[in-house]
């Protein structure tokens, strides 16, 4: 085993820019990532964008922009987005860059060698906002896309297929092998169940178009868009080798694109003979105030919108405590604002003031903690990382909060501050400062700017404590 941690967010279409569902997506990614990161492990984390659709056909032509132009101004957006939200991805994978096409090429070869890529004519529907084929029997209400509903495109054309329905047996015995192939639980029943229905053969090229990969030996035809893109998780490792020296430990991403991810790709990755990803990770889908998010709606949130006024670390906190992670959740500002008020402010805010606040005051030394503390410290500890290893957030931040508000009530019912025993005093308020330091430190990857300048006003120098205030984390929003 090596030291490497993989791990890969979807790449996002580029049709428009980030929402607070991409944000979300994200930012969970960024939370693993980082945890791993800190138990040692040398993270690769990718993020990316999507950009051979044909959606990114059409809205270059919407916005009357050169197509090369549109992808790099959006690429740019995408990429500066989440380096103001602060996400530490290693990589940032574009599928137009010269070293997606070579690796996509040769995995489109691999396919082909192992018999998998055959000429055919397709019929059917194509929804452009999915970039997905759909039979008659798929759609509903009259013909519609099931996720958009929206009417899809009748495609009629030649093309290659890949040979999906020869893998069902093989994806059959790979998830009885692979218990947590897919996270949580439900979902992998899911992907079970369609796979047990039957699998049929997959378009798996466009005739024709002017954008995307072509077809090795056939300029007539580009590689469909998803072939394309799952290919990306390669590319990132520097190729077909890399991929199979290190293969992903977890894709993360959300539930409407999980039979890609959980399906196809495994397929692909079993004709072309490479290794499999560790896990599929999925999540639910939000809506906004209740309400499906959409730009003709006029409810799309803008992530960094939320960041500029409530800060990034608050931001992080309510997406990952708000909602069950796995289960369809809705984001409001409300909600937001709410959180940040009653846990940031009031909660982990005001703790950590008041502490440090009354340490700057003491010499304190280093001593033995009181048993109840260091009990509930690791308790907290032992908490947060089963419930961050099984992707349950909300449960891991509420064992932290439950932390502070022990923490709370100790300094009010002993009104340490009031003690006029300087031993009994500095006892105390050690227990509290150590309380304060491990939250900060279990909240690294939760809330990193803020954990940080928690444990950077906690310095010991041997065994005395050089504590100091610190302005207000989270300043009350009215
Ligand atoms: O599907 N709630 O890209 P995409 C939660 N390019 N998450 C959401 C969300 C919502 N309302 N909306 C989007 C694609 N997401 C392909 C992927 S990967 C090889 C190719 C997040 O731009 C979530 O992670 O439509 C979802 O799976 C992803 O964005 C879809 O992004």
């Amino acid at each position: 085993m090596d030291n490497k941690f993989y791990i890969t967010t979807p790449i996002y279409y580029i049709n428009d820019k980030p929402h607070i569902g991409h944000a979300y997506t994200t930012i969970a990614a960024d939370v693993l990532a980082r945890w791993r990161f800190g138990q040692g492990e040398d993270v690769t984390f990718s993020t990316g964008v999507d950009e051979n659709a044909q959606k990114t056909v059409d809205a270059a032509a919407k916005h009357n922009e050169e197509i090369h132009a549109y992808t790099d101004r959006m690429a740019g957006i995408w990429e500066s987005t989440w380096e103001k939200l602060g996400i530490s991805n290693t990589d940032f994978i574009r599928t137009t860059e010269p070293r997606h096409a070579e690796v996509v090429s040769d995995f489109w070869k691999r396919m082909e060698a192992a018999g998998d890529i055959y000429r055919g004519k397709y019929e059917g529907w194509y929804c452009t906002a999915c970039e997905t084929f759909y039979k008659e029997e798929d759609l509903v209400s009259d013909g519609l896309c099931p996720i958009h509903k929206t009417k899809p495109e009748w495609v009629s054309e030649e093309n290659y297929y890949f040979a999906l329905s020869k893998y069902q047996q093989p994806l059959l015995d790979f998830y009885a092998a692979h218990e947590d192939f897919v996270a949580p639980a439900y979902r992998f029943n899911e992907i079970k169940s369609f796979v047990e229905r039957g699998l049929e053969d997959v378009s798996f090229s466009r005739e024709k178009k002017p954008w995307g990969i072509p077809v090795p030996d056939d300029p007539d035809q580009v590689i469909y868009v998803w072939a394309d893109a799952l290919v990306n998780y390669i590319t990132v490792m520097g190729g077909i080798e890399g991929w199979e020296q290190h293969p992903a430990d977890i894709h993360m991403m959300a539930k409407e694109i999980a039979r890609f991810h959980a399906i196809i790709w495994p397929a692909m990755l079993m004709s072309a003979g490479l290794p499999l990803p560790g896990q599929i990770v999925v999540h639910g889908f939000f809506t906004i105030d209740g309400v499906k998010i959409s730009k003709s709606l006029g409810n799309v949130i803008d992530p960094l919108d939320m960041a500029e006024r409530y800060g990034i670390d608050a931001l992080r906190y309510f997406l990952l405590r708000e909602i069950p992670f796995g289960e369809d959740g809705d984001f409001s500002e409300t909600k937001l604002k709410d959180r940040y008020n009653s846990d940031l402010a009031n909660g982990l805010g005001n703790f950590a003031a008041r502490i440090l606040a009354l340490a700057e005051k003491e010499e304190l030394k280093k001593g033995k903690l009181d048993s109840a503390f260091e009990l509930e410290i690791q308790k907290m500890q032992q908490t947060v990382f089963l419930k961050t290893k099984e992707y349950r957030f909300h449960e891991a931040l509420a064992a932290v909060w439950a932390a502070i508000a022990f923490g709370d009530r100790y300094l009010n019912n002993e009104a340490v501050w009031a003690i006029k025993d300087d031993e009994d005093r500095r006892k105390k308020l050690f227990n509290l400062i150590s309380l304060l330091d491990n939250v900060a430190a279990v909240l690294l990857p939760f809330i990193p700017e803020s954990s940080r300048k928690i444990t950077a006003a906690i310095q010991w120098e041997d065994d005395t404590l050089h504590a100091k205030k610190i302005a207000p984390l989270f300043p009350r929003i009215a």
